[in-house]
């Protein structure tokens, strides 16, 4: 362990040099894209369809940063890696920012030269099992083994949990979720532990999803949001406020249906400031002073990406309502800064 943190110490240390340092987006501008990275294709998340379109909630967070620099989504390249290797590939400078069910913690945020911008989906960890294995709750997987992803904050808790609860749990690990997941539907594990968003999505892909249960128990706290590295506090605003302004859109009824009308003639100041025709808030990003419109007509806000990739109408299914994740102001805790 002692090693490992010397390790990543180091690597800070060679990564976040200077040469890095306040410049990512005009190295994003004159190279022409934006390297965002995903993980492996998962439903709803990030899903790569045969003709080798990406899209996702966390596809969407890349769009939106493109379309706040670019006007057009689609200037975007996707490097898709295991979760074993993406916070290197943050740091060695291969990937502008990271878009892909990441968990905030203390640990990543501090010792690895990386930077946490906000959160786009609260999450927790859970297990999945066969509908017909008779177990009923976590709490039954005494001397269970568990198939999980190695390089997770799932791994983690899984160690906690079995240790705190004298479960002596063996875990079956692998790097690549595809392999993992074939294990577990060949038997290879009795259950199957990720972010719970995460189960939702895989089983949504399984040949029989109806034969796999989610047990009662969230066994942790699992903040999703953007990365970016740490040193570029210009380029950290640029894609946090991209997010929130996302946010802030449904919250003031914005769509991308409405937001042309709504910036020709701005129902209220809130809207004016968001759509740049108040304020100067665009320019201080170093993007136009309408980023936002073109953000929402191109992708919508956070309600409308919710609802597209992962809401109670799509094969993954997940409620939104009554959960952390809705607004606010209706019960969740999705809050965005204000726009002034
Ligand atoms: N949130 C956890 C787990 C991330 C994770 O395992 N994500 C799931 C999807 S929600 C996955 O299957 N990822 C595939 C991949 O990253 O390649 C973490 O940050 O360590």
């Amino acid at each position: 362990m002692r090693l490992l943190t010397l390790a990543s110490c180091a690597a800070v240390v060679g990564f976040t040099a200077p040469s890095f340092a306040q410049e990512t987006l005009e190295t994003v501008r004159e190279r022409g894209m934006l390297n965002c990275q995903v993980g492996l294709p998962t439903p709803g998340f990030y899903a790569l369809a045969d003709d080798g379109t990406w899209s996702g909630l966390d596809v969407d967070l890349c769009r939106a940063v493109s379309t706040a620099i670019f006007g057009d989504p689609d200037m975007v390249e996707y490097q898709s890696v295991t979760s074993a290797v993406r916070f290197t590939e943050m740091q060695n400078g291969a990937s502008d920012m990271l878009s892909r069910t990441t968990t905030w913690t203390a640990v990543r945020d501090t010792q690895l030269g990386l930077d946490f911008t906000t959160v786009g989906f609260y999450d927790g960890q859970g297990f999945l099992v066969p509908a017909d294995s008779g177990i009923e709750s976590a709490l039954d997987l005494v001397g269970a083994t568990v198939c999980v992803l190695t390089g997770t904050t799932t791994e983690l808790n899984l160690a906690d949990y079995s240790r705190a609860n004298d479960l002596d749990i063996t875990t079956v690990t692998n790097e690549n979720v595809n392999v993992l997941v074939e294990t577990y539907l060949g038997g290879g594990c009795d259950a199957y532990t990720n972010d719970r968003s995460g189960l939702a999505a895989r089983r949504s892909a399984f040949p029989d999803p109806s034969a796999h249960v989610f047990l009662p128990e969230t066994i942790s706290k699992e903040p999703l949001g953007p990365v970016v590295r740490e040193g570029d506090a210009a380029w950290r605003d640029l894609v946090t406020w991209t997010i929130f302004g996302i946010i802030n859109a449904e919250e003031l009824g914005v769509t991308s249906g409405n937001v042309m009308e709504m910036a020709a003639n701005p129902p209220n100041p809130n809207i004016a400031r968001l759509l740049g025709t108040e304020g100067n808030i665009g320019e201080e990003l170093g993007l136009e002073p309408d980023f936002m419109v073109d953000v929402i007509a191109a992708i919508g806000n956070y309600g409308e990406i919710y609802e597209r990739h992962i809401g109670i109408n799509t094969p993954v299914g997940i409620p939104r309502e009554g959960t952390l994740n809705a607004l606010w102001s209706e019960g969740g805790i999705i809050y965005a800064p204000p726009f002034r």
